[in-house]
């Protein structure tokens, strides 16, 4: 799916302000039918939870409703004119005037609606979307929705963030000729130091394609006059982590001496591959250092913003990290350009967080469900998650910062159904995306004895907890039971194996000279600790910690101000101590050699005594 851009022969509005809001408790059954009755006003991008220091607004549960007028231009007379939501979390339904226009399920991905039909160029017309924020078990992320005893809604759901809704990208209306490119699409290859650019270019209605690739100096390189081919650029510049290098393709589709329509598209140059124990970019081994992070930010929740971007990049490049995880749902795509600008390196992960009710189980004390069943997660979820990667696909497959595909966060991969549910899915993502390796991250409970389809992925992405949820208080003990959790993975799948999570809560200012959980003394020694252990494997590829900075969650005992602070940064971007700590290690790295090698660390029965004991817990 092409990002909306406007060209030569492309027209783009940015509908993005102060629009009419209110919950559906506050409007009758069919607002989109007048002037919404409302004098309140929130911003897009923005959730708007926590905009209107109303419990009312923020907890509600179901409809809200966004309105605005629009002008539609004159000029735009006999094109194909768009309205397009970057993101309306987690459903969007969508009218003009009276109009219903089309809906979308999945909070984090754009979708678009062809209205040259119920709009005049030169008029106004009022758009109306109703943004619903109910989680299901056909929901991706999924979760439980359901009326509490005073007839209000209540949402719960398996992942800790906060379930932030609502307009959280940009709004667009635009304009295209009615042939036009429809899609583009390339894979990049390397023939020694020649640099080759597969690519599609997909029109609607029939006219000539010629595409050009310029330089970073505007110099044509090549170019090409059919559908598709391969570009070949002789002593390439490619994009490699640190050292981005990004070409421009001009697509242009031509009716004899007539330009129709062009689009532009940047293109980075860089291979992608799995082998034995290495993950190589640009055929080099490449080591993930960097971050989990969250889209969270005060006032605006999940809002997109261009200042908290680049700040949250810089803060990110001044650690030394040259990576990061969209956890735990693809991001704006403006993100994603910045990263393919700046060769920052990205885990592109879909929303499919908490396909796993043990987890809910272990919170609660009370027996968890099974996962995969026709009552729980089944083929109704699975088709939704299916479709989400379909779309996210779709959106990111040419951004050169994405290397690999996270297409779920800890779901229960030690539980019967686990393997049938996603085999589907590994299949799904394989044909749409031959190029790129793919992982999920690995749940506490998921061991190397009892997890079912590790085998089917590319990259081991461990997420533990060791020295925090469990031995809080005896990190030499956590530090003999990470290494022998690890190695068994390492001994028993044989594939690339990074750490995607690990970290401590820790409250910025609170300090102990003991090193006292919650301090920022323990968090800088947990990291040490993992770092010792990562340091005897030499088959790691990578560590992101958890998480880049604190973020907002549901309220919980052991979330202090409704907020996760495992973060290297608060939530105000303020580094802790481990910021330094981190920063010292990442940016002295280099080409990471392992100091000593413990093909298998020695036994220690108290170890596997509780390794056995969490197996037996977890059912492997
Ligand atoms: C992991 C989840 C992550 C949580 C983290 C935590 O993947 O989303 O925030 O635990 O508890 O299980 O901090």
């Amino acid at each position: 799916m092409l990002k909306p851009q406007a060209s030569a022969t492309r027209e783009l509005l940015n509908l993005d302000g102060l629009w009419l809001f209110a919950t559906s408790d506050e409007v009758d059954d069919q607002p989109w039918q007048a002037r919404l009755a409302t004098h309140r006003q929130a911003p897009v991008p923005a959730s708007y939870n926590d905009l209107f220091n109303d419990r009312a607004i923020r907890d509600h549960v179901g409809d809200v409703w966004y309105q605005r007028e629009i002008h539609v231009p004159r000029g735009w007379a006999g094109e194909r004119i768009f309205v397009r939501f970057d993101a309306a979390t987690h459903h969007g339904a969508v009218y003009l005037d009276d109009v219903f226009v089309g809906e979308h399920a999945g909070g984090y991905l754009p979708f678009e609606f062809d209205v040259t039909d119920l709009v005049t160029p030169g008029s106004a017309h009022r758009l109306s979307v109703a943004v619903n924020n109910e989680l299901t078990r056909t929901t991706i992320p999924p979760g439980k929705t359901e009326t509490g005893p005073n007839g209000k809604k209540v949402c719960t759901y398996l992942h800790d963030f906060y379930n932030y809704a609502g307009l959280h990208r940009s709004v667009w209306l635009y304009a295209v000729p009615a042939t036009r490119v429809a899609d583009v699409s390339v894979i990049t290859d390397r023939d020694g130091a020649a640099g080759l650019v597969n690519y599609l270019v997909e029109t609607t209605g029939a006219a000539e394609v010629c595409v050009r690739l310029t330089d970073e100096d505007g110099q044509v390189v090549a170019t090409g006059s059919s559908k598709s081919g391969t570009l070949r650029v002789e002593s390439v510049n490619l994009w490699q982590p640190g050292a981005a290098y990004l070409y421009e393709l001009t697509v242009e589709l031509c009716d004899g001496d007539e330009l129709v329509d062009t689009y532009r598209l940047n293109v980075g140059v860089r291979t992608v591959e799995v082998r034995g124990n290495e993950f190589l970019i640009n055929g080099e081994p490449f080591y993930f250092t960097g971050y989990g992070m969250h889209e969270d930010h005060d006032v605006r929740g999940k809002g997109h913003d261009m200042a908290h971007l680049v700040n949250d990049m810089a803060l990110l490049k001044w650690t030394g990290a040259n990576s990061f995880r969209t956890a735990h749902y693809p991001y704006a795509q403006e993100v994603l350009e910045y990263a393919d600008r700046h060769g920052i390196v990205v885990i592109d992960e879909t929303a499919a967080v908490g396909v796993n009710l043990g987890v809910q189980g272990g919170l609660t004390g009370i027996g968890p469900e099974p996962t995969f069943t026709e009552e729980t997660f089944g083929t109704e979820t699975r088709q939704a998650h299916e479709q989400h990667i379909r779309e996210l696909i779709a959106r990111d497959k040419n951004h050169p910062c994405v290397v690999m595909w996270s297409i779920a966060n800890e779901p229960a991969s030690n539980e019967e159904g686990a393997r049938e549910y996603f085999e589907p899915l590994v299949n799904l993502a394989r044909e749409l995306d031959p190029t790129r390796p793919l992982t999920y991250t690995v749940v506490m409970m998921a061991n190397h004895e009892n997890d079912k389809m590790a085998d089917l992925f590319d990259v081991l992405s461990i997420n533990r907890y060791w020295g925090w949820y469990v031995f809080i208080d005896d990190l030499p003990l956590a530090e003999a039971v990470l290494e022998r959790d690890l190695r068994g993975w390492v001994e028993r799948f044989g594939k690339p194996i990074m750490m995607t999570e690990y970290g401590a809560d820790t409250l910025a200012g609170l300090h102990s000279a003991d090193g006292t959980p919650w301090s920022e003394e323990f968090q800088s020694d947990i990291y040490e600790m993992y770092h010792r252990v990562f340091d005897r494997t030499p088959e790691f590829i990578g560590e992101q910690v958890w998480n880049f900075a604190d973020f907002r969650t549901v309220p919980a005992i052991h979330r202090i101000g409704a907020g996760n602070k495992k973060g290297i940064f608060t939530r105000d971007r303020r580094p802790k101590m481990a910021a330094h700590t981190l920063r010292q290690r990442w940016t002295s790295i280099g080409d990471r050699k392992p100091t000593e090698s413990t093909p298998s660390p020695p036994p220690n029965p108290a170890v596997d005594h509780i390794l056995a004991a969490m197996r037996k817990h977890a059912g492997g």
